[in-house]
């Protein structure tokens, strides 16, 4: 994004939209409507990992033309979930290769009779390589977990004499190469006198376990033969109105007619307009501000978009809903503005990561999480390390929080990871991003990678072409990577937007010796904004912490320690905090699982909540410091008192 630029934005935007796109077809989040049904997929399906050899056997012995009990023994495999943690195999917890899984769905008699409907199968993530069967057909492919991807199914469910059983087999592949996205390789180990024929391993280059599977929801859905393909909506303030860019995409036909109407937050109409793009002007506007830092956060509009066509069969019509949120967002050599204001990013970096489920879409974990990040204050965090699940973009809209959203470009840590193959991967990762999360008001920041090696050469030719794509995909948001190198060595950093710093003073680096943390702080804030003149978010701090550990004077490992090496960073925070520092985000919200390693205890334990998202002693000290800090930049200025815990003994 041009620096400051966000007005001039407003009067570009339904032009820039929209040209760089290389994916066919829009990605909007499945809704019923009078003109769509939805079929939710999620419970148990049919499960089998192939532990031949070479893990093709299910392919030589074509698995998926037959219901998969046929082919061999089955388990039961919840869905949404990772299957890693399932079952009671050790060799499923750590396997690599190519797992089945199976479901048989009958049909609505109107979805397979009525030839003016379409019905579509969309996969909400599938980690990380998937191919997908219906009736033994081979009908989709997708590379890369954490994004959704779908197929039109008519042509396969419109034949056929009645009820249309449908047979749905995905297979999954889970191996990380030089290529995917995180990369990873595999290592064959051929010393016969320590390791059988044939064996290999995963190496990761990332410090969380690499669950897998269908993470999240599978639905059938459906719409009209004609149909709203796509909405792009971005958004302006001009004095005290609001406009609104919209700009809609119909597949099916060319003979149709939009109509938009934009509705406030009381169901009234606000303003209404025709046709594939325009602008709407809302007079008096409420804005859609973070949490905490206005006493409306989170203001949404409706933006109802009908169409009415003709096709071959007869008229059909189509309707989707789609919230919108008005702001505006831009940054300064020195500051990240919401609104025109001054934000500061007090917040968390996360994981979906809980028990058994490994990173499986959950409500309970959600709405547990936001209350939990409202208890702390917090009004920001970043999707560490790849998109999270659609419904958590969805409740970071409606609860005000602000979203860093970043790709899977983690662990690019070796030279050989870029290359063109994965370059053009990453810009597709991106795209896929971009078109997913582009109407949340709440995401402000793209991030394209967490700690590359950005101090190669290679890197920073990487890094430059893969902002430079964000950016051309979507012009109306800063676009960053979040970097671990020298100030001085960094290839990519001249390319961000904002500087994103990862260090762990006292954790990593002279281990134990928290006098020292001021001081580095200090240094590498310095260093970094004299080089660059841009404002620095610190994106990663933090101590390993076992809940329960104590030890005062405080040693490593202790809830004492945590608890003073965040006070440390505070105090080095508050010195750049009004200057170039525009946020802190905690490493981590919550203990999350990695591979086992001597470092590692059952994961790591960096959380200000353990995995189960109960509070260590630091919690409560984030807890004070991110309420202060609410209250001091709050806009126009009044105190905020903690909405959930009035009476609670902590406040
Ligand atoms: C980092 C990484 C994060 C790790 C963290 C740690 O810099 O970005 O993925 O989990 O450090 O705890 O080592």
């Amino acid at each position: 994004m041009a620096r400051g630029s966000a007005v001039a934005w407003a009067a570009l935007g339904p032009l820039l939209w929209g040209c760089a796109l290389g994916l066919q077809g829009g990605m909007l989040y499945p809704q019923e409507s009078p003109s769509r049904e939805c079929k939710e997929l999620d419970g148990l399906w049919s499960f089998r990992a192939d532990f031949s050899d070479n893990r093709r056997r299910g392919f030589e012995e074509q698995w998926y033309r037959r219901p998969l009990w046929e082919s061999g023994p089955t388990v039961d495999m919840p869905v949404p979930s990772s299957f890693n943690d399932i079952s009671q195999d050790w060799r499923l917890r750590h396997f690599v290769g190519w797992v089945w899984y199976e479901r048989e769905v009958i049909l609505p008699e109107r979805w397979t009779q009525d030839l003016r409907t379409r019905v579509v199968l969309r996969i909400g993530s599938a980690h990380s390589y998937a191919i997908v069967w219906v009736n033994g057909v081979d009908t989709l492919e997708h590379e890369g977990g954490y994004l959704p991807f779908e197929a039109d199914i008519s042509n396969l469910v419109q034949v056929g004499p009645l009820p249309s059983r449908l047979r749905i087999t995905i297979a999954i592949n889970n191996t990380l190469t030089p290529t995917t996205l995180p990369p990873g390789t595999i290592q064959y180990l051929t010393d016969t006198s320590k390791y059988p024929k044939g064996y290999f391993v995963q190496n990761t280059y990332f410090d969380f376990f690499n669950y897998a599977g269908l993470q999240r929801s599978v639905l059938l859905y459906t719409t009209p033969t004609t149909y709203i393909d796509d909405i792009t909506v971005t958004t302006s303030v001009e004095q005290d109105s609001g406009l609104v860019n919209y700009q809609i995409s119909v597949k099916g036909s060319n003979l149709f007619k939009l109509e938009v109407r934009l509705l406030d937050a009381e169901n009234k109409v606000v303003a209404n307009g025709t046709g594939t793009q325009g602008q709407l002007k809302v007079p008096g506007v409420s804005l859609w501000w973070p949490y905490l830092m206005h006493e409306r956060p989170a203001y949404l509009y409706s933006l109802e978009v009908q169409l009415t066509a003709q096709t071959s069969l007869g008229p059909v019509s189509d309707f989707y809903t789609l919230p919108v949120g008005i702001r505006t967002v831009a940054v300064t050599k020195s500051q990240f503005l919401i609104n025109g204001k001054p934000f500061y990013f007090h917040g968390v970096n996360k994981h979906e990561d809980a028990d058994i489920r490994g990173k499986g879409f959950d409500w309970p974990l959600l709405v547990k999480d936001f209350n939990l990040l409202r208890w702390l204050g917090a009004n920001a965090f970043r999707t560490s390390h790849y998109p999270y699940a659609e419904e958590v973009m969805q409740m970071c809209d409606r609860y005000g929080i602000v979203v860093i959203d970043e790709c899977p470009g983690v662990g690019l840590a070796l030279p050989q990871f870029f290359n063109n193959v994965s370059l053009h991967h990453h810009m597709q990762v991106m795209e896929e991003v971009v078109r997913r999360d582009k109407n949340h008001p709440a995401v402000v920041m793209w991030s394209v990678a967490n700690e590359p090696a950005s101090h190669l050469e290679s890197a920073g030719y990487y890094l430059k072409m893969v902002i430079a794509h964000t950016k051309s995909l979507d012009p109306s948001r800063s676009v960053t990577f979040v970097s671990n190198s020298n100030y001085a060595a960094d290839k990519g950093a001249p390319y961000v937007d904002v500087i994103c710093l990862n260090s762990y003073y006292s954790w990593y680096h002279d281990y134990g010796h928290l006098e020292l943390i001021q001081l580095q702080l200090a240094t590498q804030f310095e260093n970094w904004y004299k080089k660059y003149q841009k404002p620095i978010i610190q994106s990663e701090y933090g101590a390993e912490t076992i809940a329960g550990f104590h030890q005062d004077p405080p040693l490593m490992f202790t809830e004492e320690y945590q608890k003073s090496l965040l006070e440390q960073y505070h105090l080095g925070l508050d010195q750049k905090r009004r200057k170039y520092v525009v946020g802190e985000l905690i490493w981590n919200f919550a203990d999350f699982m990695t591979e086992q390693s001597p470092t590692r205890v059952l994961g790591n334990k960096k959380g200000i909540f353990t995995r189960q998202r109960q509070p260590k002693s630091a919690a409560f000290l984030l807890r004070e410091r991110y309420w202060k800090i609410a209250n001091e930049t709050r806009y126009p200025h009044s105190v905020a008192k903690s909405q959930c815990l009035e009476n609670s003994p902590f406040t």
